[in-house]
């Protein structure tokens, strides 16, 4: 599929240091070590309605660790699924009367126009789940040689027990896999299954349903089985992060690893599994099913400045859960105003020391609110903000700080 414009990333003449990322399985700091060029799998949208505040904040924390990386001298591969059919998408087409295809057409185009407004690099290898089932089949056909795949009723599923580390990505207990699973599109009541937990790698025909021809009979994908065939095929057996928000801890980054290990019992799969907070809105985690909704859409179309957007979504560590306030928008638009005021200045307070500690920030966890304070002071410096003279000892200052902002944070001012 065609992904977006990737906007330009000027380049720093300080390198930054190896970036650690918080890892869900063990629950630590892990510095990445890339070998050759970093390779990131960050999951993408159900297209079925438009990018909200949610979407936008996950996607642009893992822009930061593109950043971070590149930042740090490395090449960066990056990958990203759209998932095009699925039980959401089929959904909302027939209670709209519209075309699965063209809905799921319409709202990727809207996610591409809004992640190049907000300056998230596009990934290399932009992926349909549609259009990848082919490898999905083959990949089925791996985990049956493996003994891992049975039949209810028309459906094929996967039998988690097949993998003995299951469970160690999301590092959940049993209950609470079993509790959680049918939030997230699991159906662990289903008579037939040989554990409740197990799930469906293709899914039979339906009616109203669409199907394509597989050496199983007429199907389509499951979930979690197009993101791991997607994976391999574009980044290999074991490549650096798989990423996406909370939500997807478990079941389906468990059960993509779970694919991954069973079907080739020598991969790793991801080496990090990195997962952004989840962002509320009126008290609520932000979701297409509640319509609790702040779309970017609406806030572009209300010639609401996207550098604005992204700046509010900065000021929240990319891990925590936080709540979306339309007063931090307009916060971020005052903010800005005065970055640019510092910045339209030209010479400024010393910019090298921020540059130094802005990478280090991004490398320690993406944690874009010390980056966001240091910038924050060397304006206060710039612009005299604290009682103090203002500071313009350095000539080339904004400068400096316009490359330093765009390449680490995304802020194009
Ligand atoms: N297509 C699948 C992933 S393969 C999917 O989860 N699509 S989605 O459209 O529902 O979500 C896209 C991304 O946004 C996921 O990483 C999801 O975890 C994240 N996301 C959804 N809601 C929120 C929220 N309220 N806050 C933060 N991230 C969110
Ligand atoms: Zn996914």
């Amino acid at each position: 599929m065609r992904a977006w414009p990737s906007p330009d990333v000027p380049g720093l003449t300080e390198t930054g240091p190896p970036v650690a990322l918080h890892d869900t399985p063990t629950g630590g700091l892990v510095t990445t070590e890339p070998d050759g060029p970093a390779r990131l799998y960050v999951c993408g949208i159900t297209p079925y309605d438009a990018t909200h505040m949610g979407h936008a904040a996950t996607y642009v924390a893992f822009d930061l660790l593109n950043r971070a990386w590149r930042n740090a001298g490395h090449e960066v591969s990056y990958v990203q699924n759209v998932t095009d059919v699925d039980d959401p998408l089929l959904e909302r087409a027939e209670r709209v009367h519209v075309d699965w295809r063209e809905l799921a057409e319409r709202e990727t185009e809207l996610f591409r126009q809004d992640m190049a407004a907000l300056r998230v690099l596009a990934p290399d290898n932009y992926i349909g789940a549609v259009e990848s089932i082919p490898l999905v089949v083959t990949l089925i056909e791996r985990l049956q040689a493996a003994g891992s795949v049975y039949k209810v009723e028309d459906d094929l599923y996967f039998s988690v027990t097949a993998d003995p580390a299951f469970g160690a990505e999301s590092g959940l207990t049993r209950d609470r896999m079993l509790e959680i699973y049918p939030e997230r599109g699991g159906d662990p009541d289903r008579p037939g299954k040989k554990d409740p937990l197990d799930c469906v790698v293709w899914r039979g025909p339906r009616d109203g349903e669409p199907s394509w021809d597989s050496p199983f009979g007429p199907g389509r994908p499951g979930w979690h089985i197009e993101c791991t065939a997607i994976a391999q095929e574009y980044l290999g057996a074991t490549f650096d992060v798989q990423a996406g928000g909370s939500d997807l801890v478990f079941p389906h980054h468990e059960m993509c690893a779970g694919h991954a290990h069973v079907a080739d019992p020598t991969a790793r799969f991801a080496k990090v599994y990195a997962h952004a907070g989840m962002v509320a809105y009126d008290g609520e985690k932000m979701s297409k099913s509640l319509g609790n909704l702040v779309f970017v859409s609406a806030l572009r179309n209300s010639d609401v400045d996207p550098m604005a957007i992204r700046l509010a979504l900065l000021r929240h560590h990319y891990r925590s859960d936080w709540e979306w306030l339309d007063a931090d928008l307009w916060d971020a638009v005052d903010t800005l105003a005065s970055w640019r005021r510092a910045l339209s200045l030209g010479s400024g307070a010393p910019a090298a020391p921020v540059v130094t500690e802005v990478l280090a920030a991004m490398a320690a966890d993406l944690d874009a609110p010390r980056a966001v304070a240091a910038v924050q002071a060397w304006v206060d410096a710039t612009l005299g903000a604290t009682g103090h003279l203002a500071d313009n000892s350095d000539p080339d200052a904004a400068l400096t700080m316009h490359s330093l902002l765009d390449a680490a944070l995304g802020l194009a001012l």
